[in-house]
């Protein structure tokens, strides 16, 4: 892997297209079962541009009661699918010895959509790494340091990509620019997903 800023290791191409291809089939399963919603920011309720889903014993939600993990779908009341193997297994590949991960939060991003430069806080162990993958169209992906101030690199996450944040990364603020439109033919329609892997409580 080459490392983007301290802590931060990138795999491009980490999955070939019949591995990408294996995972988008097995998402459109995860998706039938917990349709994308649309969180809204806690205070201005403004929805996001990016919509969600998740998979796993937990699942990312922000409302007009603000972010958590929760254990069922804010819309469905079901509990999230279990995360599909090859999930577990590109965690046990590349995030070394952790823990197994509660979360995967997937991320929708439709040709215009964006996500402001912030820190993922919300979970209550900072030790354990986040695993991240990407399918679809190239998205210009943006780190700096864990002070908003800080420098930053871009990086064009493509379809097949693996990111993996720990120790100095897994504070850093970060964002997505923009989605490049035509840069793949993975997908039915026009767009990116993007998988983050995590464990949410403390473990053991
Ligand atoms: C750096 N997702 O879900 S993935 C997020 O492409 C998120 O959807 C972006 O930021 C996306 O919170 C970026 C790369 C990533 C994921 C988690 C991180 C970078 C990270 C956590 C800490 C630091
Ligand atoms: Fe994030």
């Amino acid at each position: 892997p080459v490392e983007i800023v301290p802590g931060c290791l990138y795999w491009p191409g980490w999955l070939d297209r019949a591995g990408q291809e294996a995972l988008a089939e097995e998402l459109r399963v995860v998706l039938a079962r917990a349709p994308l919603f649309a969180p809204r920011m806690p205070r201005t309720g403004k929805p996001f541009s990016v919509r969600m889903s998740n998979c796993g014993p937990l699942g990312w939600v922000s409302d007009s009661d603000g972010y958590r993990y929760q254990p069922t779908h804010p819309e469905t009341g079901e509990p999230w699918p279990a995360m599909p193997d090859v999930l577990l297994k590109a965690w046990d590949a590349l995030a070394g010895a952790s823990l197994a991960p509660e979360a995967c939060l997937i991320n929708w991003y439709g040709p215009g959509a964006r996500m402001g430069l912030h820190q993922d806080r919300d979970e209550e162990e900072f030790s354990a790494p986040v695993l991240s993958l990407s399918l679809g169209d190239t998205a210009l992906f943006r780190i700096g340091g864990t002070a908003r101030k800080d420098p930053t690199r871009s990086v064009r996450l493509a379809s097949g990509d693996a990111l993996l944040l720990s120790g100095p990364a897994r504070l850093a603020f970060h964002g997505i620019d923009r989605i490049l439109p035509d840069t793949s033919t993975l997908l039915r329609q026009p767009g990116r997903i993007n998988l983050t892997l995590r464990r949410v409580r403390p473990g053991g």
